[in-house]
């Protein structure tokens, strides 16, 4: 009898043998091996590959009754498939990476052509990985029916979902699902983002109470919230995200423990955000609250994610308390959402504490400073959290807030109308291609031919490129330290040279640093610009029934935040004493480097977080737009469909193509036995 160890040594020697016959037997057959590398000839006769599988089938006998006989058994536990296909996946992305010209150079010079051709592989391959990974990733994507399911199903766009859901796994176009899966979460969630913004102690979290009916969020005099805290409808419980990619879930109760400057000053534990669920009269299904850290210098560890939700609401509201002088910061931050095609709306907050003339004057002086410095005027309203004058936060609600989140909803399903629309147009072109076994009807929807596959790679390796880039974001922000207080030191030297007050020329300075950071943001603009241009092009040269109006444009750049540092009024003093500009660059430096370099850190991450969501964004749109492109070029390469599959198909191509966009089609399509 064999002892333990060797038995396992035993049974894995019988494994080995088992495997290495099994694959050298397949790959005696062509229609087991792989179809595209051969690590064989074909040479074996149908006769002798008989044969050799029978002996293998023998031998197999034998192992058995040898295993039976010494009560031998496989004791290593079988690993999930798909675990294991998800791992596979991983090693194939790394071996994909691996062909990126920076590898292939270590094998002898590249030249451009070669370069840009296996770049524009690499960003082709791993995106169609990544979908597949994606896939498996989302509970493996058998939900997605289930989820449709749960749609409103009178309503026809959801029905005619459920009808594409059904057509494209029936018939295996797979380039469809993930443009399937964009359209379901935007279904199942119609999200609106609704975030407040203010210098610290404006009042946001009170006004976020008082919408919640109830004291969810922390509130204080001094400086509170530490972290982005978005607040949606649903169970109670928080969900906490750390920078580290940690996630860990609490009670209401804990809340505060993980937002609050006092309980995690400056955010040391690296809460990235929290997701706090709640049931609130006010707060409708999709909508969600945000609430951030109050923008100022007092409050700088978390104004750099209150930047980045600057640009990403639908709605932005901005908290001035009424009776404070109104600062640069907040017509920045108005400025900064209106630019960046945000709704805007401004209210004066604490108006319980002036009287009603000091309050009818504040709204007057906030209106002007706000006319002279914006192109559009957004509402300014007083309201009040305190309960003895919340009527003033009920109206503003009811006038002001409702009828947006009216309108939102029905451009959102308008637009999610369209798409789904789309989607039907492309799969009718590919149902009909694959029918026909060929593109007769490729003429009557406007695609060209042949497919450019090679465009649409080139599309992919530039979304890519340009991810790589901004990695290197940072460092090039961190560059611009010297050059900044160069423009600064010039200006004050100026000043002083022709005797004018340094009081404005300090401002001035800091004008002139701020639009040399603008610069930045506007140059990383202009490139995202350029990349959707290209996208555009591309996508238009595949066909002409294009609606490239899809591909989102880049809007809503991070706000340059760069106050005054604390001792920069201490400076003017020493310049006094030089008149030359590289003295005053090098006072500028020792006094404020270090804390411009700090802030140009925070900009040239808030800017690089930014942009990195746009290209996330620019490349699902661009990934869905040319799926049908895609589809059509697969189906022409890939064998037609057996005679079989046809009549189902050309049912389903029917029904497709004169969906009427009555309700009660659903219920045929559901005892419809396909
Ligand atoms: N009288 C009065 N006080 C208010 C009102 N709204 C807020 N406050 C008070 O103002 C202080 C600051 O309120 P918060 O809601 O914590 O302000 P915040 O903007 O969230 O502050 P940070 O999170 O630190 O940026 C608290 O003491 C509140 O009680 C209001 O409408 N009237
Ligand atoms: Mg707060």
């Amino acid at each position: 009898m064999f002892n333990g160890s060797q038995a396992s040594y035993v049974v894995g020697r019988l494994r080995h043998v088992e495997e290495l016959l099994t694959r050298a037997v397949d790959e005696l057959d062509p229609a087991k091996g792989s179809p595209l590398f051969h690590r064989t000839t074909y040479d074996a006769s149908p006769t002798q590959r008989r044969l050799l599988q029978d002996y293998l089938e023998q031998l197999r006998f034998v192992i058995q009754r040898f295993m039976q006989a010494q009560s031998l058994q496989d004791s290593s536990a079988p690993i999930s498939g798909l675990w294991s296909f998800q791992t596979a996946l991983s090693f194939a992305l790394i071996a994909i990476e691996e062909m990126r010209p920076q590898y292939l150079r270590g094998y002898g010079t590249l030249d451009e052509e070669a370069s840009i051709v296996a770049q524009r592989f690499v960003a082709d391959a791993q995106t169609l990985l990544k979908r597949v990974s994606s896939y498996l990733a989302t509970g493996t994507g058998g939900d997605l029916a289930a989820r449709i399911e749960q749609l409103d199903s009178t309503r026809d766009e959801f029905a005619l979902l459920a009808e594409l859901e059904r057509v494209v796994k029936a018939h295996g176009l797979v380039e469809f699902r993930s443009t399937l899966e964009e359209l379901t979460e935007r279904a199942v969630a119609p999200r609106l983002e609704i975030a407040v913004f203010g210098r610290v102690s404006a009042g946001k979290s009170s006004l976020l109470n008082w919408w919640l009916g109830g004291s969810v969020l922390p509130t204080g005099i001094t400086p509170v919230t530490a972290v982005p805290t978005r607040i949606a409808q649903g169970e109670p419980r928080i969900n906490v995200t750390f920078a580290a990619g940690q996630h860990t879930e609490g009670t209401l109760k804990e809340l505060a423990s993980f937002i609050s400057e006092a309980d995690n000053p400056s955010n040391r534990q690296g809460v990235l955000e929290v997701a706090v669920y709640t049931q609130a009269e006010r707060l409708r299904d999709g909508v969600v609250l945000v609430d951030t850290p109050g923008v100022g210098s007092l409050a700088r560890a978390g104004a750099i994610q209150t930047l980045q939700y600057l640009p990403r609401c639908d709605l932005g509201i901005l908290l001035i308390e009424a009776g404070t002088p109104m600062t640069l910061e907040d017509v920045a931050i108005a400025r900064s959402l209106l630019d960046g095609g945000s709704d805007a709306l401004i209210v004066l907050s604490k108006a319980d504490r002036l009287s009603a003339q000091e309050l009818s004057a504040a709204l007057e002086y906030a209106k002007q400073e706000l006319s002279a410095r914006l192109t559009v005027m957004p509402s300014v309203v007083p309201i009040s959290t305190h309960p003895d004058c919340s009527t003033l936060a009920s109206e503003w609600f009811r006038d002001n807030v409702e009828p947006r989140l009216d309108r939102y909803r029905e451009e959102a399903a308008q637009t999610l109308r369209r798409k789904i629309g789309a989607l039907r147009g492309s799969v009718i072109a590919v149902l009909e291609a694959r029918l026909t076994r060929g593109h007769p009807s490729l003429s009557r929807e406007g695609l060209k031919q042949p497919v450019q596959g090679d465009q649409i790679a080139e599309g992919r390796a530039a979304i890519d490129a340009m991810k790589r880039d901004l990695s290197l974001l940072g460092g090039e922000v961190r560059e611009h330290v010297g050059a900044v207080l160069k423009v600064g030191a010039e200006d004050l030297a100026r000043a002083w040279q022709e005797r004018q007050d340094l009081h404005g020329a300090s401002s001035r300075a800091q004008a002139a640093m701020e639009r040399r950071l603008e610069q930045i943001g506007e140059n990383v603009m202009q490139s995202l610009s350029e990349l959707r241009a290209k996208l555009e092009a591309v996508i238009q040269m595949q066909g002409e029934q294009v609606r490239s109006e899809d591909l989102p444009l880049p809007r809503g750049l991070p706000l340059v935040e760069m106050p005054w540092p604390a001792n920069a009024r201490a400076f003017g003093r020493p310049l006094i004493l030089t008149h030359s500009a590289k003295k005053a660059a090098k006072r500028l430096r020792q006094q404020v480097g270090a804390s411009l370099a700090q802030q140009l850190i925070v900009y040239g991450e808030a800017l690089r977080l930014w942009a990195l969501r746009y290209l996330d964004e620019l490349s699902a749109t661009y990934n869905a737009a040319i799926a049908r492109y895609e589809g059509l070029e697969r189906m022409t390469l890939r064998p037609s469909s057996p005679d079989s599959e046809t009549p189902s198909m050309s049912d389903d191509l029917c029904r497709l193509s004169t969906w009427s966009g009555t309700a009660p089609q659903k219920g045929d399509i559901q005892s419809d036995p396909a």
